[in-house]
Formats: C-alpha cells, sequence, structure tokens
C-alpha cells in the first residue's frame, strides 16, 4: 500500500469534485496514522501551490456524529486560506454535496502543545471565540465513509464562514450558546454549545492531545473550528439558511 498513491487519488476528487469509492474497501488494512498521513501528504501539496495553513478542524465532536460513524473518537482536519469564503454566498462549483454546519472557532494567540493542556491553559491561549458555519463536502459517494476514509479525506473539510464579530472567551458560558438554523425560512436545527464534547473549550483540549501524539501542535493566530452544535444541513443551489446565534448574532449563507 502506497500511501502516496492513495493520497494522489483523493486530491483528484477533492480537486475535480467528483465522488469516489471509499478507500477502506480497496485498503482494508490502512490505519488512522495512515489516513492522517495521507492528509498530511494533500496539504503539502496545497501549501506548495501557495495556499496557506490557516488553522484545524475538530470533527465528529457529538455524541450523535460519532455514533454515525461507528468510533468513539473525534478527529481533526487542517484548514487552508482557500477554504475561507469572503462573503455569503456559496458557490456550488467545486462541491458536490454539501452540508452546513454551525460552530463556534477560536482565534489562539498562543502556541498550545503537548498531552497535560487544560481548559484553563486553552482560554488562556483564546484571542477571541466567533461565531462560524462550516461547510463540510465528503469526497465519498453517498457521504458515506469509516474512521479512516473521512480523516484521508481531511474530515470533509471544504470552506468555512467565520463570523467578523469577536468574542472574549470569558464573555458567556459557551456551552450554553444556542444556536438556530433556518432553511429556506424553516426552522429546521437547533442546538447548544454543550452538544460539542460537553464544551466547545474540551474540543481544543482534545485537538492538542490529538495532535501531540503525531508531533504537531496549535500555532500562535491559527483558528479552530471546534465542531458541529448541532446536525449538518444538506443544501442545493437557490438555499437560503439563517443560523442565529443567539444573542450573538446572525449568520446568512445563500447556495449559488
Ligand atoms: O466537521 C465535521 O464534524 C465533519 C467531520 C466528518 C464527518 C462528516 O463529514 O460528516
Ligand atoms: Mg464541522
Amino acid at each position: 500500500m502506497d500511501l502516496n498513491v492513495i493520497a494522489n487519488e483523493i486530491y483528484r476528487h477533492q480537486k475535480s469534485a467528483k465522488e469516489m469509492d471509499k478507500i477502506s474497501i480497496r485498503y482494508p488494512s490502512i490505519t488512522i496514522e495512515d489516513a492522517y498521513k495521507i492528509q498530511e501528504i494533500n496539504m503539502e501539496k496545497e501549501l506548495q501551490n501557495s495556499d496557506q495553513f490557516v488553522g484545524w478542524k475538530m470533527g465528529l465532536t457529538s455524541l450523535a456524529k460519532q455514533q454515525s460513524v461507528g468510533v468513539n473518537q473525534p478527529i481533526y482536519g487542517r484548514l487552508l486560506k482557500s477554504m475561507e469564503m469572503s462573503n455569503k454566498k456559496l458557490s456550488m462549483e467545486g462541491l458536490i454535496h454539501p452540508r452546513v454546519e454551525p460552530e463556534l472557532a477560536f482565534l489562539m494567540n498562543k502556541r498550545l502543545e503537548g498531552n497535560n493542556i487544560t481548559e484553563q491553559e486553552v482560554w488562556e491561549a483564546t484571542e477571541g471565540i466567533m461565531p462560524a458555519l462550516e461547510i463540510i463536502d465528503s469526497r465519498y459517494k453517498d457521504f458515506s465513509f469509516n474512521l479512516m476514509d473521512v480523516v484521508a479525506d481531511n474530515a470533509s473539510s471544504a470552506r468555512f464562514l467565520i463570523s467578523e464579530i469577536m468574542y472574549k472567551p470569558g464573555q458567556l458560558q459557551w456551552e450554553k450558546a444556542k444556536v438556530r438554523m433556518k432553511l429556506n425560512n424553516q426552522v429546521v436545527q437547533e442546538g447548544k454549545g454543550s452538544a460539542v464534547l460537553g464544551n466547545p473549550v474540551r474540543s481544543v483540549v482534545e485537538l492538542v492531545k490529538m495532535l501531540h501524539a503525531s508531533g504537531l501542535c496549535i500555532e500562535p493566530g491559527m483558528i479552530v473550528l471546534t465542531g458541529a452544535i448541532t446536525e449538518a444541513i444538506h443544501v442545493f443551489r437557490g438555499d437560503s439558511i439563517e443560523t442565529e446565534f443567539v444573542g450573538l448574532g446572525k449568520m446568512d449563507l445563500t447556495i449559488i
């Protein structure tokens, strides 16, 4: 099994926005370490193409999502500057079957590393917290995958939109932050910050520990998408999404 070959195949599908078969079927012995290595190989390609590595995302941070993939652990992915949306219009170009999920984004101002990191240390290293929308888009047919597949596909990362309004970490009890999502004027999802590992700060703690296992860390200036507060909504061209982060502001998205 050549990880570069598998990475190239996934990369081609990420770029062409064409669905592919699960790699775990053809490579049943693939490990989680292999899958993270594939993710890293493809990130290197992007950096060589002048993209910028701007942060990390955590995925599968809710019990419901973990159960749907049959795992009991979150995963991480890498965020690139080119994934960041600059306006509220999501183009379907380059996407296969996108889904939108509301998240809280942490902006870090210190390096965070190590296996013994505490919530207090994460709070102290947090410049601010911003409402965000993540657009996930699995490259696998029917959005169906196992843990190794999804990690190798950069945790389904596709696009993200971050609110311009930043809040101080102590401004709110983030586990109580309420979110309501409307799709074409109908409320379709509601949730609270506690859906993210009990509190989004724990997602950053877990991320630092998982990165440590691979000799990686969070650098100052990086953002962390901490994980979905509600189920992701499948969107199509012509849809409009209105997400209310109660007391923190609204984020709209039109799919074009
Ligand atoms: O951000 C996420 O929680 C998604 C992680 C990958 C699983 C999926 O694509 O639903
Ligand atoms: Mg997400």
